[in-house]
């Protein structure tokens, strides 16, 4: 059977996957990818195997693709039979993380996908400038309800999950660490303790430097 392989890129959402597999003690191949924004060509091969043109992709060692960073999450749970990153079905934690996983990727993450490049979407200067305005304040709101949301020490109180993951990785984008320091202490305090995990350490370290 052949090795895992995960497309990647420092400092991208690859990084979700990267630190899960780093906490399983689970190998990957790293397959390098382009900037997606600027490389067209790294783009259209990508979308081979992820549709929406965008990482992370984990490939299974018997072949299968598995894009979305949640679909990741939750297989390699199942993968590794465990319950230490992702409350076990039954588990009392479990529809509150359900719940804000799914937040992260269908709320969050779009922000990112419109607001990063609005040139992709919009030919006016004006309505680009507006759309990266208006992605970065909803970013805000958004982040907002999640510092009313989480607990502590770790998202879901007590026990440490793949959330306090999230948390660490988008922390590093817009609006950047100075607002969530100043504006969502709690969600910052859970991404630093995050970080700063054995297991997790030398990740963050090769993406964020
Ligand atoms: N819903 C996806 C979002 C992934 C995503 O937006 N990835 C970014 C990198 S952090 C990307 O590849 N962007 C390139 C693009 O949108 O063209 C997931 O959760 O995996």
């Amino acid at each position: 059977m052949s090795r895992m392989q995960l497309y990647r890129r420092n400092g991208w959402g690859s990084a979700i996957v990267e630190a899960q597999l780093a906490h399983y003690g689970l190998e990957a191949e790293g397959v390098e990818v382009a900037d997606l924004f600027l490389d067209s060509a790294a783009r259209r091969e990508l979308m081979r195997i992820s549709p929406a043109g965008q990482i992370p992709v984990l490939i299974l060692p018997d072949g299968r693709v598995l894009s979305e960073s949640a679909a990741i999450t939750l297989h390699l749970a199942d993968m590794t039979e465990r319950d230490d990153l992702v409350p076990a079905a039954g588990a009392a934690e479990r529809p509150r993380f359900l719940r804000w996983l799914i937040f992260l990727v269908a709320q969050v993450y779009p922000c990112f996908t419109f607001g990063d490049d609005p040139a992709r979407f919009l030919t006016d200067p004006a309505a680009q400038k507006e759309l990266g305005e208006a992605t970065t304040a909803r970013l805000q709101e958004l982040w907002t309800a999640l510092e009313g949301a989480v607990g502590a020490p770790w998202f879901l109180g007590e026990r440490f999950s793949a959330l306090d993951i999230y948390l660490a990785v988008m922390t590093n984008w817009k609006p950047g660490p100075e607002w969530f320091e100043a504006h969502a202490p709690k969600v910052w305090s859970i991404a630093r303790a995050t970080v700063a995990r054995d297991d997790l350490a030398p990740v963050f370290q090769r993406n964020f430097g």
